[in-house]
């Protein structure tokens, strides 16, 4: 009898401990989740960790992100629908799917458009870079920062490519983006859009000859086991963007959304370091898997996207000019 007694006096204590009866409970932190393509240890998701460490600091755990890697929640397209309809506190995406969403943002996209890294950053840090971001909000969407994602250069099954000529035939996977879609056809491939976390699969089947990524990208994925000839041809330098959805946005106090987006602009720089030493990293993995890497002619490769380029310049009237100067 005394057994069954002792029995039930715990079980009613452990119901009020788990009630919170008796202590002092904090409130449950606000969880932000966040999706990625690509898997842990990747500089884009290195980066929102960063970023995570240093809002749970300043809000004492308060706020916390969750990632949710590897396309778990989707591909890329749905990510940033869910971002913005506020089914989805935060997405880390590629600039060209939010160019779907924001035409002003397919500038950033455009082949050659920046002189190298430093042009780059400072129209990404400057008054273009800014606008771009805030003009999301439209839609929204809240670009809370960019991200470093190096130069696309197109690999394939088939050949080395020294020319544009030498693309000719070539099924190649591009980003669900009409911009890239126009490009890849103005140099006489075929573009198949395809989702990123598609593309192995249809890489190995055969249905495509190739694509075009960056070198972690192109490590990381895979698609090197398949496709070895990777051609330096570097057409674009898309960055990445961090996407913050405009309603969990207008949930949080003004104070916190303060922390988040200095803790943002924090993180860029940490994981621009991160993307180098990365980069370098699979370069000589892909290097000792036997990949074939080879330089192009560079100049036959920008005469040939300027007739591309000089219909965007119509497009992007002002833009282009105000990307030029910064230089
Ligand atoms: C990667 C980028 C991804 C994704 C992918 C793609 O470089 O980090 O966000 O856009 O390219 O080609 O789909």
């Amino acid at each position: 009898m005394k057994k069954v007694y002792g029995l039930w006096l715990g079980i009613i204590f452990l119901v009020a401990i788990s009630a919170g009866f008796g202590a002092a409970r904090s409130p449950a932190p606000i969880v932000l989740r966040c999706a990625d393509v690509h898997a842990f240890g990747y500089p884009t998701i290195e980066g929102v960790r960063y970023l995570d460490q240093l809002v749970r600091k300043r809000t004492g755990g308060r706020i916390q992100i969750k990632i949710y890697p590897e396309s778990s929640l989707g591909p890329e397209k749905s990510v940033v629908e869910m971002v913005k309809l506020g089914l989805l506190d935060m997405g880390r995406v590629s600039m060209t799917e939010v160019a779907e969403v924001d035409y002003r943002l397919g500038v950033l996209i455009l082949p050659y458009l920046f002189e190298n890294d430093d042009h780059k950053w400072n129209v990404l840090n400057g008054p273009v870079g800014k606008a771009l971001l805030a003009g999301l909000s439209q839609y929204n969407l809240i670009g809370l920062c960019f991200q470093e994602a190096g130069y696309r250069s197109f690999y394939n099954s088939k050949r080395p490519i020294y020319r544009p000529e030498d693309l000719k035939g070539l099924k190649l996977r591009v980003q669900p983006s009409r911009i890239m879609a126009k490009l890849v056809e103005s140099l006489g491939a075929s573009p198949v859009p395809i989702n990123y976390g598609e593309v192995y699969a249809a890489l190995s089947a055969g249905v495509i000859d190739g694509a075009e990524n960056n070198i972690p990208s192109y490590y990381t994925s895979g698609h090197y086991r398949v496709a070895r000839y990777f051609s330096f041809d570097r057409h674009a330098s898309i960055p990445e963007v961090l996407l913050f959805s405009k309603k969990a946005w207008m949930n949080l106090k003004e104070a916190d959304r303060r922390i988040i987006s200095n803790a943002a602009q924090e993180s860029v720089d940490y994981q621009r370091r991160q993307w180098a030493q990365f980069e370098k990293d699979c370069y000589r993995k892909l290097e000792d898997a036997g990949c074939q890497f080879n330089e192009v002619d560079l100049e036959a490769f920008k005469a040939a996207v300027a007739p591309f380029y000089r219909d965007y310049r119509e497009k992007y009237r002002g833009l282009i000019e105000s990307i030029e100067k910064a230089r």
